[in-house]
């Protein structure tokens, strides 16, 4: 079997047409408006509404910074504890440190890798003040028993939703539950603004606090109100965006056939297994995880070394867990003894590649291949 004459990676960014953004960039230059909340920037905002189906939208400069502002609009009691997943990206854990924090690390559920609901009691001590839940990639975690828990215990929801864009629960926008909700514009995600992203809220009355935060606090020309940060999105990234909006479905649909294609062929493969959506959750295909159960003749590891060299680079999100890094190692949480399911998933994950310029022939070659190395 020959190899990839191109790297194939885990992703490949959305890019709209060149001609149509030279033509939004000509608008911008000649505005002479290029960032601070500009025309693009708030036309974005009120069409991400519409497409996230959520009362507000404020967008950011990436997904790191909305999620550091959600979490300071959020006043939660400095050094206060904030239980999460251990098993998501680094800027999860960090972005709760950042804020003067403590993360809290429970386990995951062991069929789709979201923060288990049901562990999540035993964590919470007079210091809890938030659970940070992740619907990592695209799984919607259990919104019904974290609300439950939320409101019995009074504490604020903050969703990591940067794998979920257009995402939707029974017919409900996934930016919809818990107090506010984060999503990431990457260019590695389905919708993209190169660098970007947003936070989604029902309540009016974080308006005007979020858009003084992303503004170094701000309020006026005579009064700084908060202690914020710079999270403005320029013009340039929210035009990408505006352009992107009329491209993502299309994008969806073509990374469904993709998965399509991965699911007949390797579904009947013994010991992979192939996480499954929920009937009532619309995927937002950002990724394809399959799990290397023990007994499948290789490991995990095996696999992504026998992939790199045929020049497919598949990725082992999210290993090592964050409860593994230096800076959180230590934390009582971080036992394995608290993490069993996590520990043991780190080292059976792979995300192969999806976007919707992998055609046909190369999701079949990487089948095969797969096929062939097990026979090594
Ligand atoms: N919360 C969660 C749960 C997240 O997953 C993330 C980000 C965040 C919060 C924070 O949101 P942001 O602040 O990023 O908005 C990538 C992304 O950089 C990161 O956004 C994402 N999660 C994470 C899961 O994936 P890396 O370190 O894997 O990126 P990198 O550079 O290895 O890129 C992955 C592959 O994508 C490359 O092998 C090739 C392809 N690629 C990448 C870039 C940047 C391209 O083809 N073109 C490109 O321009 O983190």
């Amino acid at each position: 079997m020959k190899s990839f004459n191109k790297p194939i990676f885990i992703t490949q960014p959305l890019l709209p047409d060149l001609s149509s953004l030279e033509l939004e960039i000509k608008e911008i230059f000649e505005s002479k408006w290029v960032t601070n909340h500009g025309i693009k920037h708030n036309l974005l905002e009120n069409k991400l509404k519409s497409v996230l189906k959520v009362n507000n939208i404020s967008v950011f400069n990436n997904g790191t910074i909305a999620l550091l502002t959600a979490l300071k609009a959020m006043n939660l009691p400095a050094g206060s504890e904030v239980i999460t997943t251990p098993f998501t990206f680094p800027a999860t854990p960090h972005c709760i440190s950042w804020n003067g924090l403590k993360p809290v690390f429970c386990d995951i559920n062991p069929g789709n890798m979201t923060i288990n609901a049901d562990k999540i009691e035993d964590l919470i001590t007079p210091e809890t003040s938030a659970i940070l839940p992740v619907h990592v990639y695209g799984f919607p975690c259990d919104v019904k028993a974290i609300h439950e828990i939320a409101e019995n215990h009074n504490l604020k929801v903050i969703y990591d939703c940067a794998h979920t864009f257009s995402t939707e629960i029974a017919g409900r926008g996934i930016g919809t539950f818990g107090d506010i909700s984060v999503f990431s514009f990457h260019a590695t995600k389905l919708f993209n603004t190169i660098e970007g992203g947003c936070l989604a809220y029902n309540d009016d009355g974080l308006n005007e606090k979020i858009y003084n935060l992303r503004n170094f606090g701000i309020k006026n020309e005579e009064e700084v109100a908060d202690i914020g940060i710079n999270g403005k999105m320029n013009e340039i990234q929210a035009s990408i965006g505006l352009l992107n909006l009329e491209l993502f479905k299309e994008e969806q649909s073509k990374r469904m056939e993709v998965k399509k294609i991965y699911k007949n062929e390797l579904s009947p493969i013994k010991d992979i297994r192939i996480p499954e959506m929920p009937g009532n959750t619309t995927d937002s295909l950002q990724y394809f995880p399959i799990v290397i159960e023990e007994d499948f003749p290789l490991t995990r590891n095996q696999i992504y070394d026998e992939f790199k060299k045929y020049n497919i680079f598949t990725r082992k999100y999210f290993y090592p867990l964050c409860s593994d890094y230096e800076v959180y190692k230590n934390l009582r949480s971080s036992s394995i003894d608290n993490l069993p399911v996590a520990n043991n998933l780190k080292n059976k994950i792979l995300c192969l590649p999806l976007y919707g310029n992998l055609d046909k022939e190369s999701v079949m070659n990487i089948c095969d291949l797969f096929k062939k190395i097990l026979s090594i």
